[in-house]
């Protein structure tokens, strides 16, 4: 037993050794539970918001208003799908199953980004959830592909370039709505309204009342705090806001030289737990979709694997 104990402790110290080196992790070496379960945590969470991320964008490609901007909005959402693929992938080599992540998420036991509870209003929501959506995951996106675990910060790099890409189509999106009519800037306007603090919100709570992050930032799963990547995302967007003549709804809104940060008035975070635990104005509605299409889609798993199995037979 104490030969055990030591043995733990000797190979723990080795893993926080590669860590501190920036050596990766990767899915055969040894590693402590509670990283593995701390990934898996973060990971799966992560790929669900890819998934149920979908559903929101989903509702105007029916609405596009031209035929380049549902083209693109499809090439988009596609994306989506992609990173929730690569997501899913990467967390099961903790040795965890899609099925049992998917129970998770549909049971409400796994958590997805408070952001895609809210619904998509109007074409300008289509615009802004590209441009502060994704704008914000990839301020936290690009963090995270400097992590510890191997397969996860790869598969960041990629999802990172794509979603660049998403940015500069909602970008474009508001801004040609600012260069329009007097509705149409409205209309811009009042989605930059609403969909401002939930963005903020992405980042998780205030450092001093975040769960995960000292262990975390000490396992490099995260590598900067919430607190400076929601810092980076404000001062990135309340330039590109004003840029093209959108006001940010703030009326603390203050720009403090000494420090080069825009600073912001506190954010409602009682709206935050309200929507984490399940009450958002879509929680329910985006959860009983997932299972409505998943169930209805039981027999193309059936069916893939039936010939997977075919296949393999005739090699
Ligand atoms: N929403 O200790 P903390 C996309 C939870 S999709 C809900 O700071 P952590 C896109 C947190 O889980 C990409 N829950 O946590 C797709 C924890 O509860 P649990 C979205 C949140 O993990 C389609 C508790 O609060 N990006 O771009 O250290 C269309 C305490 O928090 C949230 C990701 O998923 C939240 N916002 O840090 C368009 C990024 N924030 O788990 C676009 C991956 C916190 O103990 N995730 N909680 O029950 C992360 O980077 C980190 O998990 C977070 C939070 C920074 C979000």
């Amino acid at each position: 037993m104490q030969k055990n104990e030591s043995s733990i402790s000797f190979l723990e110290k080795q893993f926080q050794e590669k860590i501190n080196n920036d050596i990766k992790i990767e899915p055969k070496d040894w590693m402590p539970e509670a990283y593995r379960n701390n990934l898996i945590r973060q990971m799966s969470q992560h790929a669900h918001s890819e998934i149920i991320g979908m559903q929101p964008e989903g509702n105007w490609v029916l609405r596009a208003p031209t035929l380049r901007a549902k083209k693109i909005l499809l090439a988009k959402i596609q994306d989506e799908a992609g990173h929730g693929l690569y997501l899913y992938s990467a967390t099961e080599t903790l040795g965890i199953d899609r099925k049992e992540m998917i129970e998770q998420l549909q049971q409400g036991k796994a958590k997805y980004s408070s952001i895609f509870n809210y619904p998509t209003l109007n074409w300008a929501d289509i615009g802004a959830v590209g441009w502060l959506v994704d704008g914000a995951a990839i301020v936290n996106q690009t963090m995270l592909a400097r992590g510890s675990y191997g397969p996860y910060s790869r598969a960041m790099l990629r999802i990172c370039k794509e979603e660049g890409f998403h940015q500069r189509q909602g970008y474009e999106i508001m801004a040609k709505m600012m260069a329009g009519n007097a509705s149409q800037k409205e209309m811009a306007q009042d989605s930059l309204n609403r969909w401002w603090e939930p963005s903020l919100m992405m980042f998780g709570p205030h450092d001093s009342e975040s769960t995960h992050s000292e262990q975390s930032m000490k396992w490099k799963i995260k590598v900067e705090s919430n607190d400076n990547l929601r810092q980076r995302f404000i001062n990135k967007t309340v330039d590109q806001a004003h840029h093209i003549g959108l006001t940010i709804p703030d009326k603390n809104l203050t720009y403090n030289k000494e420090t080069r940060n825009w600073e912001i008035s506190p954010i409602n975070w009682e709206e935050f737990w309200n929507v984490v635990k399940g009450n958002g104005p879509c929680n329910r509605q985006r959860i009983a979709h997932h299972t409505k299409y998943h169930n209805e889609g039981q027999w193309v798993r059936e069916a893939a694997l039936v010939f997977a199995k075919k296949e393999m037979e005739i090699q």
